[in-house]
């Protein structure tokens, strides 16, 4: 493990305050060109294109991933010559996919790390002995980094890959790799890894071009986005980057400054509690009393706004659910000028002994909102109240998503659960700022995945 290449990581996303890393893969063929000086002046082209991207993106992304496209085409001469132009500004991730014997993977990697790269990406599947220990010798002797790659973001990596993901991550964090390739596009797959090595560092591919929303795979728990076409093919990079950090910001990074403030005002506390669902959990969020503390429930309420917006999802109505989903319901309608109404806990037992307090006008879509999730209970009673009245309801929304199949109940009743965390993540973001032990954290996380074993059963 190299404490220089983490430490580089560390100091330049200080600096910039950016959780992206860009995939440099422009399309660029010098070999269709037939005449060598003429392939030269390609590439010599090209490197300039390639730095003046790296000058107009400093400050908006923190490291720069180079795969076999640019390195191919360009050679290491001319690579060198870009890593040293902002070799201030980014730590730079060499992509070759490494997956022969370990002499040969050392016959690269020392090429690779002599040109300038911090770390390179091996996959995990060519395993320790005689595969990747060669590499990772190698990167501790030179103070450089190795990334295990432990999955991948294309369907077909379903198909044989990421169905050996527990074995390859467990492979790569023996090795002593410095870090995980995760992909986006299965971002459970990046919960489970964060949940199991809480102070590894991930980099996930699969943002934007590929189907994963910017900010996901952060929710999800990775550490960095690794994001290529959205970026360097768009007009302008620099004006793109800076809106995607802009949709970053408001889902990753609220959401830990969420967790922590729950942690802080002892909304989530772990012990031995008794859910409304009956069942029993080693751990308990209680939403109730964050509208005393302006600032988290600010911060709570702009998160589920913001989240609504980048979803563009577009509704008639909100309604919460007794208790906490009401004020939080209350706020967000208000911040998106949206007509409010609730639905409680009981029947009245007089008047009009209706479930609902407030307006629905036959065929309005209604979005519900309720603080956390557990088996979706409370949130299929408000679902059916709500269709009594004639209104739609295609789309719930919580803060914590406890992962006891609420999202898949509620999917049998053709709802789509919109969730700003989930259980693991709130717990994750617990563990790494010091808020509960290490054996707390892996008992709820334990738990958490022998309830979601129990559903799958
Ligand atoms: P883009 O955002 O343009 O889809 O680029 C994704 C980058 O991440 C590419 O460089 C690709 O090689 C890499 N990548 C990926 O897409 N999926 C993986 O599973 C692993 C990767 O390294």
């Amino acid at each position: 493990m190299s404490k220089t290449f983490l430490k580089l990581v560390a100091d330049i996303t200080k600096r910039t305050d950016s959780r992206i890393v860009l995939a440099l893969d422009p399309p660029f063929n010098p070999y269709s060109l037939k005449k060598p000086e003429e392939r030269q002046r390609e590439r010599l082209n090209t490197a300039n294109r390639v730095k003046s991207l790296l000058a107009e993106l400093d400050g908006l992304v923190s490291g720069v991933k180079i795969g076999l496209p640019l390195i191919f085409g360009l050679g290491l001469d001319l690579v060198e010559e870009i890593i040293n132009a902002s070799r201030k500004s980014y730590f730079f991730i060499c992509d070759p996919k490494m997956a022969d014997i370990g002499h040969i993977n050392g016959l690269e990697a020392a090429q690779l790390f002599d040109v300038g790269f911090d770390a390179l990406i091996i996959h995990a599947a060519v395993g320790i002995k005689g595969g990747i220990d060669e590499v990772v010798s190698l990167a501790e002797e030179m103070d450089k980094g190795v990334l295990g790659l432990c999955a991948m973001s294309h369907p077909g990596a379903s198909e044989h890959l990421n169905k050996h993901f527990n074995e390859l991550l467990e492979i790569a964090a023996r090795a002593g790799v410095d870090g995980f390739v995760v992909p986006a596009t299965y971002p459970h797959l990046i919960t489970s890894a964060k949940n199991a090595y809480p102070s590894s560092i991930i980099f996930a591919p699969g943002v934007g071009t590929q189907g994963a929303s910017f900010g996901s795979a952060l929710a999800a728990g990775a550490d960095y986005e690794i994001i290529g076409r959205s970026i360097s093919q768009a007009p302008s990079p620099a004006a793109r980057a800076r809106e995607i950090l802009r949709e970053i910001k408001e889902t990753g990074v609220s959401i830990q400054k969420i967790a922590l403030a729950l942690a802080k005002h002892h909304c989530v506390m772990v012990g031995k509690f008794k859910l409304t669902s009956g069942l029993m959990s080693p751990y308990y969020i209680d939403l109730r009393a964050t509208p005393s503390h302006q600032e988290l429930f600010d911060l709570i309420t702009s998160a589920y706004v913001a989240e609504l917006k980048s979803l563009g999802l577009s509704f008639d109505r909100i309604a919460g659910v007794a208790t906490a989903g009401v004020p939080i319901g209350a706020l967000v309608a208000y911040k998106l000028q949206k007509p409010f109404l609730y639905i409680r806990r009981e029947e009245r037992t007089h008047g009009t002994k209706s479930l609902i307090e407030g307006v629905i006008n036959p065929g309005d879509t209604v979005l519900i909102v309720d603080d956390a999730v557990t088996t979706g209970g409370s949130l299929l009673k408000a679902i059916e109240a709500i269709r009594e009245r004639g209104g739609r309801v295609e789309y719930a929304m919580v803060l914590v998503d406890r992962e006891q199949g609420g999202a898949q109940n509620l999917a049998q009743k053709g709802v789509k659960l919109i969730s700003l965390m989930t259980a693991s993540r709130l717990m994750q973001e617990l563990y790494r700022h010091g808020f509960i032990s290490k054996e707390d954290y892996e008992k709820v996380i334990r738990y958490i995945q022998e309830s979601k074993g129990a559903q799958a059963s």
